[in-house]
């Protein structure tokens, strides 16, 4: 047996190393592996003491390499050993600890020469060492020493019990058991071979034959248990072992193998009797990612184990790329998983999906809305194109389109968490059936939309608008869609001032509903706030203090949009902003700073959080004078179109009668 293409521990050699590498990789160590092979071949060669003295003293000058040292814990099968094929057989034990665990690895002749080439390159420095003839004593050494080689090895095979486990964390590996491993081979040194001869070297022993390595017959190499008792009778353990299963395969849990290198192999796994033990799913991943592999074949046997037989392959040209295999298996019942179907909901084939060109990146539909789309046992996933150069993607579930020019066609199918897909596509036009515009600016009730017509007469469709700010609606108005240009007509006076969005849905024949929001720039206008003075008991707009310094005036204010409203007070110039206690407001307006004491004329004037303002005056007489009160003007609402007042302010007016009107408009913007 030849997998012994060992290291000392004193060279560890971290990266694991790939098949095409063996050749310098053989060079390199074969200094190191000599020693340790030579001591081995020639004790079963039965090599006189004497003549061990003299290897001993190669040995040393080799380093140091006693056979307890041997360190492959570095390498695997296939780092060591090309094989055309290879069949694994693992063969888990009822213990639930332990396997038995056996290999044949076919070589070609195309690549025999090769491996004979190596397997006689190890033995450089010795009698008949790298001479180009590989022998039966050289065999013999490799067969010896292999086992303690292979004890070391990263067997690649792990188990996790629980649910389905993936990554490369938290596995409970399997090791190998030197006891427990034999080694054999087939035709390595095909003895029936015209070219064999007689071992020409020293110390060969009685009956060594050897060929040349160029010899390119068919060879064998197997791995397999141990079968022969050891000195005391008693047989030898499973040759590998792990951590014993918790639950001793009655809880679900999975087996990974690292098939990295496994250039084609037939990897077997049986399992112990256990009730309903079947096969839940299977997975290969490359560097991490799920890749397409061939449905394992799974046997329940006639003792009533379950066998599971995996293809792997691995091209050698992607190494270092990981791949791995993963099998879940369970006891827990199997529930059918069919592949995923369109439901009533999913748009028809055909039919149009309506996206606005300029709205770049815009989600198609949410992922709720999309799962409505799909009838099966779990959540489904889709795998769309889109035609001429728009693009379409799927995130967290939402479905996006970016549109590109023109129109384009949206193909999609269903993928199931079983990666099924869905038996049927489904093709949609992507294209924008409407274009919306208006004048954008204030308005305070009907506002003009127009819309165009794209691709065609739309005439079919029909068309809601509703005002929107946020949770506030305005009512919905419904027309037919235009053949080519059309008028609609919406009212925003119920809204709140401010920006006002249009909630569009457009539906009809042949078409998926569209729905979306629209700025066109309309703002509802704020209306002034209205503001009074109320009036004293003797009918005065005030009272004055003791000393005739400051005149006492409060009233109310309101809002009819419910905006905040601030109140200035203007007086010889002097001006006092004060806030409304709710919808009343009171002061005291101090008239020290006037130069002329003959009357005072305040201005009152309330301004809300739009800028919208109304003013009023009034005339006061100095104490023991007769005060006059003024109106404010009529068109004190001081919009910046000026509009007519309120309803509101025609009442304080009338309240406040109509004797000595002082006239004043007051712009908002002033
Ligand atoms: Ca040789
Ligand atoms: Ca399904
Ligand atoms: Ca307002």
């Amino acid at each position: 047996m030849i997998v012994v293409l060992c290291q000392l521990n004193t060279t560890p050699m971290h990266v694991p190393l790939s098949r095409q590498s063996m050749g310098s990789l053989i060079s390199r160590q074969a200094g190191i592996l000599v020693a340790v092979l030579i001591v081995a071949s020639l004790i079963l060669s039965g090599i006189p003491s004497s003549d061990l003295k003299q290897v001993h003293e190669v040995e040393e000058t080799g380093g140091r390499a006693p056979l307890g040292d041997v360190d492959c814990s570095n390498y695997t099968f296939e780092d060591l050993f090309a094989y055309s094929h290879a069949d694994f057989d693992v063969v888990f034990q009822d213990d639930w600890a332990s396997s038995i665990t056996q290999a044949t690895a076919w070589v070609n002749g195309s690549i025999s020469p090769a491996v004979r080439e190596n397997i006689d390159g190890l033995f450089e420095g010795f009698p008949g060492g790298d001479n180009d003839w590989l022998s039966t004593d050289e065999r013999e050494g490799v067969r010896s020493v292999g086992p303690m080689c292979i004890a070391d090895m990263n067997t690649r095979l792990g188990m996790h019990e629980g649910q389905p486990h993936r990554g490369g964390v938290d596995w409970n590996d399997l090791t190998w058991v030197e006891e427990g491993i034999a080694l054999d081979e087939v035709n390595l040194v095909p003895e029936d071979h015209e070219e064999v001869r007689n071992c020409q070297n020293a110390f060969s022993t009685n009956g060594c034959k050897e060929v040349p390595v160029h010899v390119d017959d068919d060879l064998q190499i197997m791995l397999l248990q141990e079968t022969e008792p050891d000195d005391n009778g008693n047989l030898p353990p499973p040759n590998m072992e792990f951590n014993v299963l918790p639950n001793m395969g009655t809880e679900p849990f999975t087996l990974a193998l690292n098939v990295t290198n496994m250039s084609d192999a037939t990897l077997n796994f049986t399992f112990p009797v256990i009730t309903n033990l079947r096969l839940d799913a299977w997975e290969i991943q490359e560097n991490g990612a799920q890749i397409w592999m061939e449905e394992p074949s799974v046997t329940n046997l006639s003792d009533g184990r379950l066998r599971i037989v995996v293809n792997v392959d691995y091209d050698l040209a992607d190494w270092p790329m990981g791949k791995n295999l993963f099998l879940d298996l369970t006891t827990a019942e199997n529930v059918p998983d069919n592949p995923p179907q369109w439901s009533s909901d999913a748009p028809i084939d055909g039919e149009m999906m309506a996206v606005m060109l300029d709205s770049g990146k815009t989600m198609l539909a949410s992922h709720e809305f999309a799962q409505s789309w799909a009838d099966d046992e779990s959540q489904v996933s889709f795998d769309c194109s889109a035609s001429n150069g728009w693009s379409w993607s799927l995130e967290s579930g939402d479905m996006y389109i970016t549109p590109g020019q023109g129109q384009s066609e949206l193909t999609c199918s269903l993928v199931d968490l079983k990666n099924q897909v869905s038996e049927s596509n489904r093709t949609w036009n992507l294209e924008q059936p409407l274009s919306f515009s208006a004048t954008a600016g204030e308005y305070m009730g009907v506002v003009p939309i127009t819309i165009n017509a794209l691709n065609g007469d739309r005439s079919g469709l029909t068309v809601s608008i509703t005002p929107s700010q946020g949770d506030n609606s305005g009512s919905t108005v419904s027309s037919a869609g235009p053949a080519d240009s059309s008028s609609m007509e919406i009212n925003v006076s119920d809204m709140l001032p401010g920006i006002v969005e249009l909630d569009v849905a457009v539906t009809g024949n042949g078409m998926a509903d569209w729905s979306f929001s629209l700025d066109l720039g309309i703002k509802k206008e704020s209306r002034a706030p209205e503001i009074s003075i109320s009036k004293t008991r003797e009918g005065d707009n005030g009272s004055w203090d003791s000393e005739g310094y400051s005149y006492h005036i409060e009233g109310t204010v309101y809002d009819s949009d419910g905006d905040d409203v601030s109140i200035d007070i203007e007086v010889c110039g002097y001006s006092t902003k004060i806030n409304p206690e709710g919808t009343t407001w009171s002061n005291e307006v101090s008239v020290v700073g006037c130069n002329s004491h003959e009357s005072y004329i305040i201005t009152l004037t309330a301004t809300d959080s739009w800028n919208k303002s109304t003013s009023i005056s009034v005339s006061v007489m100095p104490p023991d004078e007769d005060t006059t009160t003024n109106k404010p003007s009529d068109s004190a609402a001081t919009a910046d179109e000026g509009g007519l007042p309120a309803p509101g302010v025609i009442a304080t007016i009338a309240m406040l009668g109509l004797a000595g009107l002082l006239r004043r408009r007051i712009d908002s913007q002033h």
